[in-house]
């Protein structure tokens, strides 16, 4: 096994990590490093090549298997400047390390039984999540929640199928028992299935972020209400309608989730090319949304175009209607319209930062109605196998004779260990890693 090695840290912070796991990661930092070496003891000493004294640095020795990865490792801290984390670097290619791939700290930990396969997604994704609730559920999964539900399942999938499996070897003996307790029990793995993957469909934005489109006519408020929500001037705001063409995006987190907001070009008969295709993409921009805001003007009565655009459900995106400049006027009509269609509306003044807390509140909900604070099943693939899953267990239960049961659960219990990595394919833990930072 080789020993790898790879900065931890991005580059250019007061202080860089350099980790290193396999065989060779205690000679190597006894011969770069004066301090003590003792197994998960923070040693300061100095890092040298040779005569010459590199930095001033601190490390970790921690014997296998009692490490991240189950091997033999070593971290060094030495401080982030370029100059001092490139030479570290190549002090340690010298001495027959690799540099490691992206991932590949996290592979051997999974390799090694130290994590399994959706506790070593859930690495990534606490690393790539951007607000707090994604983090959250992230955590959750690292901890190891969702693979004790799934386990929960797989064995009584399992219990299921060795009845099965031995009512088929000896008939005579068992079958009244077996096949009396079957459905019930396979009933309560579906409905276990299904409620995990309901979970997962309904928290997906909690963990990949969303994305909410701002539609309404020109002038209706929508870049104001894009600053407003995110906090900042991103948006150019002028009286002139027509103001915003091309497709403006903003990366904001609303009550915990990461949300992409996406203010488009008012939707009228465009004047020119550039707000013609500024209105096209306006519409795509929405239909690919998680969520429409329909942005009103409480100053102006609403017109037909207004209510085009709160055809709730016609494409399937949720809308919230968002009566703008209720400091001007109280918009009676642009809330009846929309109570009409049916869509929920909330009045805000984004220029004195009025009713901003509840429109934030209302998005929220929206977006991940079902989830709590954190959810378990928040990753497609994890999504996908538990809807394959149940609809095996349900083949199952359909089935009339032993031998097409004790197929259907066996199919079951491998997408099962597609979650947790117990039956998945080369490939597919090949792209899950190579997703992954250099040095995790
Ligand atoms: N009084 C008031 N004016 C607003 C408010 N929001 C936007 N406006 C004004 O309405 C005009 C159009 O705003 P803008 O955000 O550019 O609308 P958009 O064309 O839909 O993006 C600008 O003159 C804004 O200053 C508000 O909450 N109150
Ligand atoms: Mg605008």
């Amino acid at each position: 096994m080789d020993t790898i090695f790879a900065p931890g840290t991005p580059v250019g912070g007061a202080i860089a990590i350099i980790r290193m796991s396999g065989p060779l990661s205690r000679g190597t930092l006894e011969g770069i490093f004066s301090g003590k070496i003792e197994h998960r003891y923070v040693a300061q000493g100095t890092l040298h090549e040779g005569e010459t004294a590199l930095d001033s640095a601190m490390a970790v020795y921690f014997a296998a298997p009692a490490s991240y990865t189950g091997e033999d490792m070593a971290e060094l801290y030495v401080h982030g400047g370029y100059a001092v984390v490139q030479s570290a670097l190549a002090l340690l290619a010298n001495k027959g390390l690799r540099p490691a791939q992206p991932g590949e700290f996290t592979r051997r930990a999974f390799l090694n039984g130290k994590l399994d396969l959706a506790q070593a997604e859930a690495v990534q994704d606490l690393i790539f999540a951007t607000a707090r609730r994604g983090a959250a559920s992230a955590m959750e999964q690292l901890s190891g929640k969702l693979s004790a539900r799934v386990h929960a399942v797989e064995s009584r999938l399992l219990d299921a199928l060795s009845g099965v499996d031995a009512a088929i070897d000896y008939p005579e003996e068992l079958e009244e028992d077996v096949f009396f307790a079957l459905p019930g029990d396979l009933a309560a793995a579906l409905q276990e299935l299904r409620a995990l993957a309901q979970e997962g469909l309904a928290a997906r934005v909690l963990r990949e972020g969303a994305r909410v489109a701002i539609w309404g006519l020109p002038n209706a408020g929508k870049s104001s209400l894009l600053n407003a929500l995110c906090g900042e001037e991103r948006a150019i705001v002028t009286p002139k309608a027509g103001t915003t063409r091309d497709v403006i995006e903003a990366q904001c987190a609303i009550e915990g989730i990461a949300v992409r907001l996406l203010d488009t070009a008012g939707i009228r008969a465009a004047e020119d090319m550039a707000e013609r295709i500024g209105v096209t993409r306006a519409w795509e921009a929405g239909r690919t949304a998680d969520l429409i805001l329909v942005a009103l003007d409480a100053a102006k009565p609403p017109t037909p175009e207004d209510e085009a655009l709160l055809q709730a459900e016609s494409d399937g995106v949720p809308r919230i209607a968002v009566i703008c400049k209720v400091d001007l006027q109280p918009g009676e009509a642009a809330f009846a319209l929309a109570q009409r269609k049916g869509v929920q509306a909330l009045g805000v003044s984004a220029l004195f930062q009025k009713g901003m807390e509840e429109l934030r509140h209302a998005i929220a909900a929206r977006l991940a109605p079902a989830a709590g604070e954190s959810a378990l099943v928040t990753n497609a693939r994890h999504v996908e196998a538990l809807s394959q899953a149940a609809a095996c267990v349900e083949g199952a239960l359909a089935a009339r004779d032993a031998d097409c049961i004790a197929t259907d659960l066996r199919a079951a219990l491998l997408h099962l260990g597609e979650i947790t990595g117990s039956s998945v394919d080369a490939d597919v833990i090949e792209r899950i890693f190579s997703r992954f930072c250099v040095g995790k």
